[in-house]
């Protein structure tokens, strides 16, 4: 077929966040429901938990990962670990279904060779929050950080360099994928308080799968 007039554009996911940084609308919508399933298998094996800050509180959102390294809390810090501490093994492998999409991601974000090692994957309550901080336990800053959203919708706080920088809100829904790097890998980021409310997918309850490559 030639000259079509109605051919479709390409998908026009990108919405610019700040230097580095962007938000692919959608992006993971049409493997949301094979991610939902993937994640229900990795939890199986590693259960989410919440776990203690270093400063002794208890997180609101409940954690597990897959993947060479995991990031674990406790009172002696935020860290990488080869090894779940709740069953002393390994974290299970990670899924080419999470670890596909998310080197297409960085590759639609401007980072091509992605080669993650890392993935948490955050189970968030109505009510859970993540405060304010950086990304900086991982080795090397080069690298980007691929999240994606599924379930109930989120604000997500995207601030700057620095901790007093304003942090705008975004909205962030099921499928969205917000990838950063480069001049904002270290930029200041949370999530508000979810808020109550049920999906079609997932319930009561958003996740969010964070690849990085850590070690
Ligand atoms: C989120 N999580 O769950 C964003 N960062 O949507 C994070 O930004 C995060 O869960 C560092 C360590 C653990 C995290
Ligand atoms: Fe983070």
């Amino acid at each position: 077929m030639t000259g079509d007039l109605f051919a479709d554009s390409p998908p026009d996911w990108r919405e610019p966040l700040a230097p580095g940084a962007v938000v692919l609308r959608g992006y993971a919508l049409a493997a949301a429901p094979v991610l939902l399933a993937t994640i229900a298998a990795v939890q199986r094996q590693a259960p989410a938990r919440r776990m203690e800050t270093p400063g002794g509180y208890t997180m609101s959102v409940a954690t597990s990962s897959c993947g060479a390294l995991g990031w674990v809390t406790d009172r002696s810090g935020y860290r990488y670990s080869a090894i779940d501490p709740d069953s002393g093994t390994p974290w299970p492998p990670l899924p080419a279904t999470i670890l596909d999409l998310g080197i297409a991601a960085a590759r639609e974000a401007g980072y091509p060779g992605f080669a993650p090692d890392a993935c948490l994957i955050n189970q968030y309550e109505p009510g859970a929050r993540m405060g304010l901080h950086q990304d900086r336990n991982e080795r090397d800053f080069t690298a980007p950080i691929v999240s994606i959203s599924l379930g109930l919708p989120a604000t997500f706080l995207f601030g700057g360099p620095r901790r007093a920088d304003p942090a705008r809100r975004l909205p962030l829904a099921h499928g969205d994928v917000v990838v950063w790097g480069g001049p904002s890998r270290l930029f200041f980021h949370g999530i508000a308080p979810l808020r109550p409310g049920l999906h079609p997918a997932t319930g009561a309850l958003r996740y969010n799968i964070t690849l990085r490559r850590a070690g």
